[in-house]
């Protein structure tokens, strides 16, 4: 049975009626661009045809009944019991239920209606995999709360009060890139968003190009605390750099030559740091042109070169997806290959030649099998529409 209907049923199980409305909202892979977002810098994303489910109806209850399927675990509460982090019970919320309760908390903020709901969901996102599930689940809960509300909000509005719901409320100090693309995204195309502006546009693949996605089977540790002190090195670096370039506000605006002539005024490890993003940025600089004029290869190049970006300065890759990587980068009619998200675990991201993908797909999962004894998953991905309500 396909997800949506499994949550359909499971609702009509839990709550004895029908639900109302239906929700489908996708993670999303990254191509290029990674750990710019919140660097004010641009990035490539797609929407997966991967995603969150969730059946839904107003509650006559004064407080939201949810069931995360996948965890077999319950959780209710409030606007008010929200506020104070808890369910409605005064108990502590469970961590899965932060995402549901931010999208409450920050709808609440800007005085928005949000109705008790009595809602069942379920995701085929891999949870910590760098392919946003969280972001999948605010987007879901965010037009859950629109249907309910009977408000409407622009895409990339909602985007933004999901990202604040993360950083708020979760408490990763995240960018928009997720929210971003799990909102806005659109069939066949890859998402072009200039972080700064919000302006962005949708980019083509040749259609004889395919997106493979390879799940290392290593799940993310720690990666809160040292996603937000990645975050805190770059400010860190911007306010050294000011000294000499007074102008900059992010380490997008930090040419690589003028950070070539004054990296030896931060910290090595700083240094480090720093060199990613901005070299990135310029990486990213190239992409339009590249994607328009069909460069492939070049545009592949680009990718493996971020990935010994992220291995090397930003250190956030780990044995499994450096031989991913570099066993995908061996093998026929790959482009490129990288890990894709915040790293420290989870997925890399691979542009194959149509021809070749599924072979690629085999020979790569029994190469990095034998080579690491874990059982990778391996798929080839479409991108796909954004967060949308589905007619039941
Ligand atoms: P993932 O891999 O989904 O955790 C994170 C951030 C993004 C972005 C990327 C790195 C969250 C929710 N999202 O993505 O905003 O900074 O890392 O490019 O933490």
């Amino acid at each position: 049975m396909e997800l949506a209907e499994q949550v359909i049923s499971k609702y009509i199980n839990r709550f004895k009626s029908q639900p109302q409305y239906l929700i489908r909202a996708p993670g999303r892979v990254n191509l290029l661009g990674e750990h710019v977002d919140y660097n004010a810098g641009l990035v490539l994303p797609a929407a997966i045809d991967r995603a969150t489910y969730i059946a839904c109806s107003p509650s006559a209850t004064p407080h939201s009944t949810l069931w995360a399927v996948d965890l077999n675990q319950e959780a209710f509460f409030s606007a008010e019991s929200v506020s104070a982090k808890t369910q409605a019970d005064a108990t502590p919320l469970p961590e899965w239920a932060f995402y549901p309760a931010g999208v409450l908390w920050s709808l609440r903020q800007e005085n928005l209606s949000t109705p008790a709901m009595n809602a069942v969901f379920s995701s085929n996102v891999p949870r910590g995999a760098g392919l946003s599930s969280s972001a999948a689940v605010e987007m879901g809960f965010m037009l859950a709360w629109q249907a309910l509300g009977g408000w409407e909000m622009p895409a990339l509005q909602l985007a933004l009060l999901a990202q604040k719901a993360e950083s708020q409320y979760v408490g990763v100090n995240c960018g928009i890139m997720d929210q971003f693309a799990s909102a806005c995204g659109i069939k066949d195309k890859l998402l072009l968003l200039d972080c700064r502006s919000l302006e962005w546009k949708p980019l083509t693949l040749p259609t004889d190009i395919a997106i493979v996605i390879a799940d290392t089977s290593i799940r993310r540790k720690l990666a809160a605390s040292a996603y937000n002190e990645r975050h805190q090195a770059c400010a860190e670096a911007v306010r050294l750099l000011q000294k000499s370039l007074p102008h900059i506000r992010a380490l997008r605006d930090v040419r690589v030559e003028d950070f070539n002539r004054l990296s030896d005024q931060l910290p090595v490890k700083l240094e480090r740091r720093a060199r990613h993003v901005v070299e990135e940025i310029e990486r990213m600089n190239q992409v339009e042109a590249l994607l328009s004029a069909g460069k492939i290869q070049e545009f592949g190049q680009l990718m493996n070169q971020c990935h010994a970006s992220l291995r090397d300065l930003y250190e956030v890759s780990c044995a499994e997806l450096n031989s991913m990587v570099e066993i995908a980068q061996t093998l026929k009619g790959c482009y490129g290959a990288r890990l894709t998200g915040a790293g420290f675990g989870g997925c890399t991201v691979n542009l194959v030649e149509q021809t070749h993908a599924e072979n690629f797909a085999l020979t790569l999962a029994e190469t990095y099998q034998a080579r690491t004894n874990l059982q990778p998953e391996i798929y080839i991905t479409h991108a796909a529409r954004g967060a949308e309500l589905i007619e039941i």
